[in-house]
């Protein structure tokens, strides 16, 4: 190692890391396996976010990355700093998020020997993880930092962890931060052959009935704007998947709104009455398939990551790439198109309802209400439930990386402190968090940092009285036997103002849209909560 820099801990080297990579907000928790690091971040460029549990933390730092499209980064302790943080690190690295966690370890020489809050981070986080890294010296801190990053955001974006024991943070060295990232072994850059172009645009210009179907990786790799050139261009209407929300807003005529198992019924006809599917950026899940089970439809599917090619859904091409560089490459050879009779079947198709007892305060209400008061304007985030799809079916006018979900997990709790995370990346936005009452219990301790950082956040909580989705598969699958399922929930608002964070109560349809308003108007974070009709279903 050149030692042109003064010899400094390995801790400090790593925080100066994080100030190479442009790390502006790092999110986390102290602990004594951990403790060098942050006494080094106490003077570092990055600003410091200290959430109340590390899921949390992890939640906010994915939040911040799906709404900024920067990596997340995270530092928490060894042990339960490290298992706490396990199901963020899952939902992040399941929706290709990009998100960096350093983790303090025991000191090397203890290393498996049961020491104080040891944990096996390399076997815990293996199957949550793009990659993790076990740094064994303070010199490999620089170039374990920049690689992290460079895996965490090149190819399919996802999650990179560091376990970084304590006796090589607290060593001296003189390793520099590299200038550049060499891999040997990881080069995900792939272009698609001239004749792929070549076939794609055949495909599409022979196709009577062609839909584009949008997943994450669209917005993921910043090809909004791509494919609606395209669906203009060509007469094609757009579906997308949830992670795919924001790829057009509902105010575009192409625009058909979510398909799959949760979709809406224009987005999933659309797909079944298709000669032709272009899939852009997706995984073909079992939740996007649906509508997909009787195809005779032709299909392409494009996607920068090899391995999902194939993998639940035959195609007649796979193209390995960049969907941005793809859709570049590929516009010349379409041909303009009007495909006025397909666009007119697919538009007719549109509209959606949710069903709704007279005089209650519905979910549908709710979510009209912000539509009508945000206008599109804000950055929506979602827990997991029934409140999360009539969001993801309703919310109108989304723009990219303003629609924010745990799609590949599900995870309840993801909700409130996502919305802080994002509401911390994009502080010139309105962020609205859409949770149900069983997940807002899940995370609620995070309101208090809201409140401490006086973020611009309305949490909404759709108080139903029960874990609705479950209740609902009880009620349809399993022969009505609800059990389990309705509970008991804390005084919201309440809870809410004993963080610090100002609160209403609604259950009247007539008050909603001024609750809403209110909330939109404080410029601080502002809970609703909506007592709504527990009967309602998806
Ligand atoms: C961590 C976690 N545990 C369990 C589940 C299973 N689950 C999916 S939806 C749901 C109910 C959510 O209830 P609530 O938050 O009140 O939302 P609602 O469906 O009522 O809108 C449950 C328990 C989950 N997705 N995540
Ligand atoms: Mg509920």
């Amino acid at each position: 190692m050149k030692s042109s820099r003064s010899r400094r801990s390995g801790a400090r080297a790593l925080v100066e890391s994080l100030e190479r990579v442009g790390a502006e907000t790092v999110f986390g928790y102290p602990g004594g396996n951990v403790i060098d690091i942050f006494d080094c971040a106490r003077d570092a460029k990055f600003r410091f976010v200290l959430g109340r549990h590390e899921q949390g933390c992890v939640h906010m730092a994915d939040g911040y990355a799906r709404a900024s499209g920067r990596p997340g980064v995270v530092l928490v302790t060894s042990g339960p700093g490290l298992t706490n943080s396990i199901t963020g690190l899952g939902v992040a690295n399941m929706d290709g998020v990009p998100l960096v966690l350093v983790c303090g370890q025991v000191p090397l020489d203890e290393i498996g020997t049961d020491a104080f809050q040891e944990a096996d981070t390399t076997g815990l986080t293996r199957a949550v993880s793009k990659h993790n890294f076990l740094v064994k010296s303070a010199d490999e801190i620089p170039e374990t930092i920049a690689q992290a990053f460079y895996i965490a955001t090149h190819g399919k974006p996802g999650v990179v962890v560091i376990d970084v024991p304590r006796d090589c943070q607290q060593a001296m060295t003189s390793a520099e931060h590299p200038a550049r990232v060499s891999l040997r072994a990881y080069h995900p850059e792939r272009v698609a052959s001239a004749a792929q172009v070549c076939r794609l645009a055949k495909m599409l210009n022979a196709a009577k009935r062609p839909v584009i179907y949008a997943g994450g990786g669209v917005i993921a790799a910043e090809a909004s704007e791509d494919v609606a050139s395209l669906a203009h261009k060509a007469g094609i209407p757009v579906v997308t998947t949830m992670m795919g929300i924001g790829t057009m807003g509902s105010a575009d005529p192409f625009c058909l709104g979510m398909a799959g198992l949760h979709g809406v019924p224009a987005a999933n006809r659309a797909l079944k009455e298709a000669d032709f599917v272009l899939a852009l950026g997706m995984r073909f899940n079992d939740r996007t398939t649906s509508a997909l089970s009787r195809r005779r439809q032709r299909m392409a599917h494009v996607d920068c990551d090899a391995s999902v090619i194939g993998r639940n859904v035959s195609v007649d091409l796979g193209i390995v790439a960049d969907v941005k560089d793809l859709l570049s490459t590929v516009d010349s050879r379409v041909h303009p198109a009007e495909r006025g009779e397909w666009l007119a079947r697919c538009r007719a198709a549109r509209s959606d309802a949710t069903a709704r007892r007279s005089g209650r305060l519905s979910a549908g209400d709710v979510i009209d209400a912000v539509n009508r008061v945000a206008k599109g304007g804000e950055i929506a985030v979602t827990d997991v439930g029934q409140h999360q799809i009539w969001a993801a079916r309703r919310l109108e006018n989304l723009r990219p990386r303003h629609f924010l979900a745990s799609g590949g997990m599900g995870a309840m709790g993801y909700g409130i402190p996502a919305a802080i995370g994002a509401a911390i990346a994009r502080p010139d936005r309105t962020v609205v968090a859409f949770v149900g009452d069983g997940g807002a219990q899940m995370t609620s301790e995070e309101l208090v940092v809201a409140a401490e950082l006086g973020l611009h956040v309305v949490f909404i909580v759709f108080e139903n009285g029960t874990l609705g989705l479950v209740r609902q598969m009880q009620k349809e699958e399993q022969g009505g036997r609800i059990f389990a399922t309705d509970l008991r929930s804390p005084d919201f608002v309440a809870l809410a103002a004993a963080y610090g964070v100002k609160g209403v109560r609604v259950d009247d349809p007539a008050k909603i849209d001024a609750a809403i308003a209110r909330a939109i108007r404080a410029k601080r974070p502002f809970l609703v909560d909506a007592k709504i009709d527990p009967e309602e279903t998806v």
